[in-house]
Order: structure tokens, then C-alpha cells, then sequence
């Protein structure tokens, strides 16, 4: 998105070109800081393509998992910009979040989460740009606003989910936001049982969290009982196979212990295919049995409900092509990643083309019909070694992360060619393109999310960033243009078309209806009923009003603090000293921060983010006596 054409752009570039032939004089193939082997024309290429000059604005944003830091982080693309936290299952001192009432109650007793599949919001299979879902491991998922980039809602713990990992992927229309257990437990949660009784006691669910249409809140969709596997990653069926959605298992041995050895007996794990569609109708029709205070369906009671396919042992992704007719999944350790194609699944189904156990029986899991590998692939796809993950462009091309080679793999849906390979630093997880889990994924920009930047970056000591590699998709053969590093721990990102995102930048006056929102300077006060003391404040450059109140010890005071501002970018905090307070009220908000004061004395608070000349000067006193 340049805003000033393509003439300035060019410009610019004809400067990084210039700067690159003048550093030259004492590397004279490459501009000063270029990777060895690079020629000022690689180079400046690669400059051109990413180059976001001062005042333009990047073309797309990219929603990065913050990992364990329990954060979402936004940054711009093609610049790699970071212009963005939101913080989610974590305070976040920047903003306030998580210090006042309504935020500390979203978080309750949990101050941390770790968060790993974004999934933004879809009508027709494409993103909507109106939410964005994230995961938690703690059975959880956060809806973001893309209005304002806030947090507005945390369902969860949801009952039975034990390390929500196959998650926060949305079906094609935002029907649902899915979770998986990772870790399966005894059920309902409370119940102890030795790890002995692992493969009988302990059970896995798939649950879908409803969306709201209208307001994208979320409540309690379905939930299905799974056997004892680790469901690790899911994707929703799109087109042909909208109705479906797919989650990766692993250690469908069952076993406990040494996982990297117990779980490596058999010859395959599973993806789970889940008719959610039936799932829905089942539930509306109160099927299933209490547990943990929900209603848990099972599908060895509901055939058609859950099927398994045969996959690489350890998949991680599942991944639904845009066209919604191929389903690619991989084990983790292998050189290949199988392509199954979604109507020889149907067929199959139909058929009732099981795998035969040992004695020519259809083998089910816990009553769950395995269908057969030979009657569902369409193809093995060489890929490379560890293939992770996958990607899509518009043209049927494919995307598969290597994460043993360390690279990227391009190869072709349909032909299963592989067309080109490009080298990551240093092995990657995730990968993610533009647009890139709709049915019309845009090319252009494939991000490579890797685990590791070793050596990549000015040192930091030991606790390093991680590097996110851009390659450019828009020719035949990839390049990478452009490293950039990321807060802990991009699991991973989704990537969306800027123009799709209307945020506001002001919480109009007239939207605000919060009882205590106080407007003009001459209603701010302290009001007593009892020992509750609720103080109306207002803030406007550059005062706090009241300057100053006092209260009892003993109190227990609730500060309602209005930003009576309507311009863009001025925000106010208001920090107070030695009680543990700091809050940040956006333009044309009102927050409230409750606490008891419990300490006698004299406690200036003041505003915490630099609003104008006299910013300074914003603060008062709290006395408490
Ligand atoms: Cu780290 Cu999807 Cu949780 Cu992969 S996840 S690489
Ligand atoms: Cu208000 Cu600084």
C-alpha cells in the first residue's frame, strides 16, 4: 500500500542502490552488512521488495502468537515492523491491561497463557478482518476485536480440555472456534487416576466454541470424547469439504512415559476428521452425558460422527487446500507428506473402506471406524525431511515447512511436483502465507517461523529473539528477502490483506455508556456510601481531575477514569504510587480500577503516557488517612 506511487518508491531504492555501490569500495560485490555471496543486485532487489518508505504504510499486518509470553503480536509486511502488542492472557503494564476491574476479571486467576494458533475471522472461507481467535494451552480462547484491537472476551477453561492446542482454527463462516486436548486427562478434571490406567481412564476431547455471528461472542458449542492420543493441530474444511475439520494426533499408542520412545511403536498416527456440522445437529439434540458440567457426545455412539485417517507418524499441521478438495498432513519425521483427497475420503466413508485390524476386522479407536490409508491418499509428496507444515498460494501451488532440512518446500497440488526448496535459519516451525488458509490465498509472501536466529542479530545475551524469514512467492522460484525478529514464541501467524482491517482510533463519545463515564470536568468527585468510595475522574490535556481526594484506611475505592479526549493518539494513564495502579484510558474511554487502601499516607498519581507539552504536569494526590 504506497501511498505516494510507485515513482518515490523507486527513488528510494535507486538510493539503497547508490548507498550499496558506495559501502562497495570495500566490499565491492555487496552493499555494507549484506550476507556473504550476495551481489549489490541481489541485494537491492531484495531491498526493493521489502523497502516501506518513511510515511508509507505496509500492505498487509501479520498476527503473530506471542507463545508462553500469553500476547499477540501485529506487525506490518512487507517491512517486518512490529507496530503492535495486544496483550491477551497476560497483564500488560503498556496498556493497563489486566490492572483494571473489567481486564482482571477477564484473566481471573490465570496471569499467563500460552497462546499459538491465531485464526482471524472468515465469511465464505476468507478472511473478514472483524476477529481475531487465539489459543491458550490452559483450555482456553480469547476473542480480539478488530475494531480496536482489543481483547473484548476469554472463554474458558472450558470443562474436560487438557492443554488446548489443536486450536483457536475457525470454520469457513466463523460458525466455530475448535479446541483439542493435547494432553488427555481423567474426566471431569479433578478426577485422579494413576497414570497406569492411562490407555482405559484417560480420554481426549475435540470441542466447538461457538461464535456468535452478530457479536462474535462465544459460548459452548459441542464436545466429542476422543481416545487418550495428543491432538496437536487442526484445520477447518473449506468448499467440497466445508462441514469438516481435521486435527493431527499423535502417540495413538496410547502409551505413557518416554513419549519420544513409548509413542514410536506403531507404524502410523491419525487425523482425525469430525463431521462438526453433525456435531452441531447432535447437540442441538441434547445428545451425549454430563461431564465436568457439559455434554460430552461419543462418537462410538454416533457413527459417521469421527473418522480416523492413517498419517506419518507425529503429524503436526493438517492442512485443507484452498479449493477444500485436498487434505495434506505429514509425519513429522519422514521425507514425504501424503495429499488426501477429500472425495476418495467420502467414497471411502460411504464404502465403509476400513483398515483391517490383525483378524481382518475393521479396526476402530474406542469405537472410532479407521478408514484405509491406500483408499484415501492421492499422493506422497517428497518434500523433504520433517515436513511441519502447509501453505498455500492462488495458483495451486503448496508451501511445506521442513523442519529436520530447515527449508521450504514449493510443490504442486495435482502434479505433486516439487518445484523448489529454499534454505530457513535455522529450522522452522510454522510457516505462513498471505491470505494463506482461505480459499483464495493471495502469494506474494510466504513467512518462514523459525524456532531459531542463531547468529542472525546483534547479541542479546541468552534469552534470544526469534527469527521470521519473508520469502517473496510472487515468481517461479522463491527468495528470501528479508529477516526480522519476533517476541517469544511465534508458534504461529496468520497473515491478512491491510485494507480488510477498519480499526478506529477513538472510542466515539457517543458509544460510551458506562455508568460512570463523566464528561465534564464539574462532575468529577467522591462519592462515600459506607466505606465505598467511588471517585468520578476525568482526564483531558493536561490535568487530572480531581487534583487531589482523600480517603479513609480501610476504604475500599473505586476510581472510574474518563478520557474525555476525541483525538486520534491521545491516550492517558494514570499510575499511582505504591499502590499497584496503573491503568491506560484511550481516547473516549472510561476504565475503573478498584482497590483498597490500605496504607495511610500521601500517594501522587499521575499520567503515565506522554499526551502533550505539559504531560508533566498530570498528576494529584491521594491521601489516605
Ligand atoms: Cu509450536 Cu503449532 Cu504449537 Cu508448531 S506449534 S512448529
Ligand atoms: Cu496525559 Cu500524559
Amino acid at each position: 500500500m504506497k501511498i505516494e506511487g510507485k515513482g518515490k518508491v523507486l527513488a528510494s531504492v535507486a538510493g539503497i542502490v547508490a548507498l550499496g555501490l558506495l559501502a562497495g569500495r570495500c566490499a565491492p560485490s555487496a552493499p555494507k552488512g549484506a550476507r556473504k555471496g550476495a551481489t549489490v543486485s541481489d541485494a537491492a532487489q531484495a531491498a526493493m521488495k521489502v523497502y516501506v518508505a518513511p510515511g508509507d504504510l505496509d500492505e498487509y499486518y501479520m498476527f503473530a502468537s506471542g507463545g508462553h509470553s500469553g500476547q499477540m503480536y501485529v506487525y506490518g509486511l512487507p517491512s517486518g515492523r512490529h507496530l503492535s502488542t495486544i496483550p491477551v492472557f497476560t497483564p500488560y503494564p503498556a496498556t493497563g491491561y489486566g490492572f483494571d476491574d473489567d481486564s482482571k476479571k477477564m484473566l481471573g486467576e490465570l496471569t499467563w497463557g500460552d497462546t499459538h494458533h491465531p485464526a482471524l475471522s472468515e465469511t465464505n472461507g476468507d478472511y473478514d478482518g472483524r476477529w481475531l481467535f487465539i489459543n491458550d494451552m490452559n483450555g482456553r480462547i480469547a476473542r480480539i476485536d478488530l475494531r480496536d484491537f482489543k481483547t473484548k472476551q476469554i472463554i474458558g477453561p472450558v470443562p474436560n480440555v487438557s492443554g488446548n492446542h489443536g486450536s483457536s482454527f475457525v470454520t469457513p463462516g466463523t460458525e466455530y472456534s475448535v479446541m483439542a486436548s493435547r494432553f488427555s486427562i481423567p474426566i471431569p478434571k479433578g478426577t485422579a487416576v494413576e497414570v497406569a490406567k492411562y490407555a482405559t481412564d484417560y480420554k481426549g476431547v475435540v470441542t466447538g466454541i461457538k461464535v456468535d455471528p452478530k457479536s462474535g461472542e462465544m459460548s459452548m458449542g459441542w464436545q466429542i470424547l476422543m481416545p487418550p492420543f495428543d491432538y496437536d493441530l487442526g484445520d477447518a474444511g473449506k468448499l467440497v469439504s466445508n462441514g469438516w475439520v481435521f486435527f493431527t494426533s499423535y502417540n495413538t499408542e496410547k502409551a505413557t512415559g518416554k513419549l519420544e520412545i513409548t509413542s514410536a511403536q506403531k507404524d502410523r498416527d491419525y487425523i482425525a476428521a469430525v463431521d462438526w456440522k453433525l456435531a452441531e445437529q447432535l447437540a442441538a439434540k441434547g445428545e451425549g452425558q454430563i461431564i465436568g458440567g457439559i455434554k460430552v457426545i461419543d462418537p462410538a455412539k454416533n457413527p459417521g460422527l469421527v473418522y480416523f485417517m492413517p498419517c506419518g507418524k507425529s503429524p503436526h499441521g493438517v492442512d485443507v487446500s484452498p479449493d477444500g478438495k485436498y487434505v495434506i498432513g505429514s509425519g513429522k519425521l519422514v521425507g514425504l507428506t501424503t495429499a488426501y483427497n477429500w472425495e476418495k475420503v467420502q467414497t471411502a466413508i460411504r464404502n465403509k473402506d476400513f483398515t483391517l485390524d490383525d483378524k481382518g476386522a475393521p479396526l476402530t479407536e474406542d469405537g472410532i471406524p479407521v478408514l484405509k490409508y491406500e483408499s484415501i491418499k492421492d499422493a506422497e509428496v517428497p518434500v523433504g525431511l520433517g515436513p511441519l507444515h502447509t501453505q498455500f498460494g492462488p495458483d495451486g501451488y503448496a508451501y511445506t515447512s521442513l523442519f529436520v532440512d530447515s527449508a521450504i518446500a514449493k510443490w504442486k497440488l495435482g502434479t505433486w511436483e516439487v518445484v523448489d526448496k529454499v534454505p530457513m535459519s535455522y529450522s522452522i516451525g510454522h510457516l505462513a502465507a498471505a491470505e494463506g488458509d482461505t480459499v483464495s490465498p493471495d502469494g506474494k509472501w510466504v513467512v518462514g517461523l523459525n524456532k531459531l536466529s542463531h547468529g542472525r542479530h546483534l547479541t542479546v545475551g541468552p534469552s534470544q529473539p526469534e527469527s521470521s524469514q519473508l520469502l517473496d512467492i510472487s515468481e517461479e522460484k522463491m527468495k528470501l528477502v528479508l529477516d526480522f525478529f519476533t517476541e517469544p514464541e511465534p508458534h504461529y501467524a496468520q497473515i491478512i490483506k491491510a485494507d480488510k482491517i477498519k480499526a478506529i482510533e477513538v472510542y466515539p463519545k457517543e458509544e460510551n455508556h458506562h455508568p460512570l463515564a463523566t464528561w465534564d470536568v464539574k462532575d468529577a468527585g467522591v462519592t462515600r456510601n459506607g466505606n465505598k468510595v467511588t471517585v468520578k475522574m476525568v482526564e483531558v490535556r493536561s490535568t487530572i481531575t480531581p487534583t487531589d481526594f482523600e480517603v479513609k484506611e480501610g476504604d475500599e475505592v473505586t476510581i472510574a477514569v474518563t478520557n474525555i479526549e476525541q483525538t486520534t493518539d491521545e491516550l492517558h494513564g494514570l499510575g499511582i504510587l505504591d499502590y499497584n495502579i496503573n491503568i491506560v484510558i484511550d481516547p473516549g474511554e472510561t476504565k475503573t480500577v478498584t482497590f483498597k487502601a490500605k496504607k495511610k499516607g500521601v500517594f501522587p498519581y499521575y499520567c503515565t503516557n506522554f499526551c502533550s507539552a505539559l504531560h508533566q504536569e498530570m498528576q494529584g494526590y491521594l491521601i489516605v488517612r
